[in-house]
């Protein structure tokens, strides 16, 4: 059955302060590949690969990738079923409208949606979209009994993991199913069907910029992957398109010390010559001398901290189990040994106040000192149907509409607004305010204590190089910058021809 599946375009917040920006799909590129291997006949259609130099302003943010008709006009008509994936909650409003338009354009084939976003927030979706299914959780099982009981008329019923509309047009949700154990099994994924290279040329990769780029999952949710098989997908990408870095896209790729250990030795006896990533808050349990070692023999270049606060009581509202001590002790041993490490945090959670934002100014200035290389700092936003989110919303906070969605894209954004503002001791002007003095006091006791970094951070910059992520937010205000004196001259250049060729048509009727 030809079954065409859809990475939509994407929101993209050019305004904000980071480099933060969408990349490839990787849950598309699983379900293509087991689509694929039960013999279906998959196309894709990825409007981000297609088109990753066209943005369209929307409002005070922008879309990237193929406009949704674009992505109309290119399904084949003979395709039996559109799958659609979408990550991210945020992007809603350019999904659904998608969606309306597939359904508009080609009434008679099914929609099938999954992904984080269907995940979490099935009901909207289904309600605000003519979707006929959605796939909840892991998806490879699901997809392939529902595409085969699509192809031969099969009982849908009896289907676990889907959510649909009945005769009668009611949404039924079948209990969900059991995540996948042997996490070996699973095919690797279909990137020959998507344009590796234009991510990678566009920058659309995650993690700091080391061109080759493909990206990396070690786990799914609690089961890992043998090192061996990983590192089998690793050197099969080697090979195949001469990649030579792997940023990991797991929430937290390393828990365990065992897997870390047995995977930077897979990679050592192979003797592959690689950088790997890992983008994601790493457990700081996990980070002793040793470990940080045996990362940096591997090969791996960047880990990310995620304490999210320095001020304890916050930690413990958000269940963040992270102690100073071993925040501190982990900090330590990956500088020490040469890794590049950030540190992420979170600012204006409900239940922050002043006292909270100095003790994560403080935090941050002992994290400078001990050589930390970047910290990002975004503004607080609740995700729906998260447990901040029950509670915001029992107080009458939130309302579950395209605002609040969309609050994601704005996190990084240079000044917090009062609307989106979720901290009753702060005003948004305050917490911006925060912003920046936690960010100037980390950067600026970094380069006091270690004066060496303003070199290379300059000398990268010369260079065109990137080795930790203030060096990428250069590299990315630059892009910008030229990419936007570019598109000046082109347009000074076409009304100057427009003003030339009227010249010429007057001189003529003179
Ligand atoms: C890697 C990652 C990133 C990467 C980007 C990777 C990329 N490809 O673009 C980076 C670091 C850039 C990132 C950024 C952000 N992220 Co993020 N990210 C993740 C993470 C950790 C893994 C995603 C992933 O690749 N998973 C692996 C694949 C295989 O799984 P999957 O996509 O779910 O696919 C499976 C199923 O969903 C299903 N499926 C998927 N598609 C389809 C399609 C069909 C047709 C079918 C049948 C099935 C199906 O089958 C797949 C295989 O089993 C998730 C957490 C998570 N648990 O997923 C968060 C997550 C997706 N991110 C999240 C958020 C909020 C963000 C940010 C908005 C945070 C912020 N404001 O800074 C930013 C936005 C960035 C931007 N564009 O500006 C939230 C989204 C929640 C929501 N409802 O919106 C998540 C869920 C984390 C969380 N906190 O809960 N992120």
């Amino acid at each position: 059955m030809k079954i065409q599946l859809v990475h939509p375009p994407v929101y993209i917040n050019e305004n904000g302060l980071t480099a933060l920006r969408p990349s490839l799909p990787m849950g598309l590129a699983y379900i293509a590949a087991v689509l694929r291997q039960d013999g279906h006949e998959v196309g894709i259609i990825d409007a981000l690969g297609a088109a990753p130099n066209q943005t369209v302003k929307d409002g005070d943010i922008w879309r990237i990738g193929l406009s949704t008709d674009e992505v109309v006009e290119r399904i084949a008509p003979d395709t039996k079923v559109i799958g659609v994936t979408s990550m991210w909650s945020y992007a809603w409003p350019i999904v659904r409208e998608l969606i309306h338009k597939l359904k508009a354009r080609w009434p008679g084939k099914p929609i099938v949606c999954g992904g984080e976003h269907f995940t979490a927030v099935t009901e909207l979706s289904m309600r605000e979209a003519p979707i006929d299914f959605v796939v909840q959780g892991e998806g490879e099982e699901t997809a392939i009994a529902l595409c085969r009981a699509l192809e031969i008329g099969l009982d849908l019923t009896v289907i676990p993991g889907i959510v649909y509309r009945d005769a009668s047009g009611t949404i039924r949700a079948n209990p969900r199913r059991d995540r996948i154990r042997n996490v070996d099994e699973i095919p690797w994924l279909a990137w020959e069907l998507f344009d590796v290279r234009a991510y990678v040329d566009n920058r659309l990769v995650t993690g700091i910029y080391y061109e080759r780029t493909v990206p990396i999952l070690a786990t799914r949710g609690c089961p890992y992957r043998t090192p061996k098989d990983v590192v089998d997908e690793i050197q099969n990408y080697v090979e195949k398109y001469q990649a030579t870095n792997f940023p990991f896209q797991d929430l937290t790729a390393i828990l365990k010390r065992e897997w870390v250990v047995e995977f930077t030795k897979e990679i050592l006896e192979r003797g592959l010559k690689i950088s790997w990533q890992l983008p994601a808050g790493t457990r700081s349990e996990i980070i002793d001398d040793e470990a940080a070692r045996l990362l940096v023999e591997s090969g791996c270049r960047s880990i990310n901290l995620a304490p999210e606060s320095g001020s304890e009581r916050t930690r413990k509202h958000m269940k963040k189990m992270i102690t100073d001590e071993k925040l501190f002790r982990a900090a330590r041993a990956a500088v020490r040994n040469g890794l590049n490490v950030g540190i992420f945090l979170v600012l204006g959670y409900p239940t922050d106040e002043p006292i909270d934002m100095r003790a994560t100014a403080r935090m941050v200035r002992k994290l400078a000192r001990v050589g930390v290389d970047d910290v990002s700092a975004g503004f607080f936003f609740p995700l729906p149907n998260t447990e901040i989110y029950r509670e915001l919303e029992k107080q009458g906070l939130v309302t579950l509409d395209d605002a609040f969605l969309k609050l994601p894209i704005y996190v990084h954004n240079k000044f917090m607004s009062p609307e989106r503002n979720y901290n009753p001791h702060m005003t948004a002007r305050q917490m911006t305010r925060w912003k920046y003095w936690i960010v100037a006091n980390f950067y600026v006791n970094n380069f006091l204590f270690h004066p060496g970094k303003v070199f290379r951070i300059l000398w990268n910059f010369v260079r065109g190089k990137e080795t930790s992520k203030m060096e990428s937010f250069l590299q990315e205000t630059r892009r910008k910058f030229t990419l936007r004196r570019k598109s000046r001259d082109a347009k000074a250049a076409e009304s100057g021809s427009a003003r030339s060729e009227k010249t010429v048509v007057g001189a003529g009727v003179d």
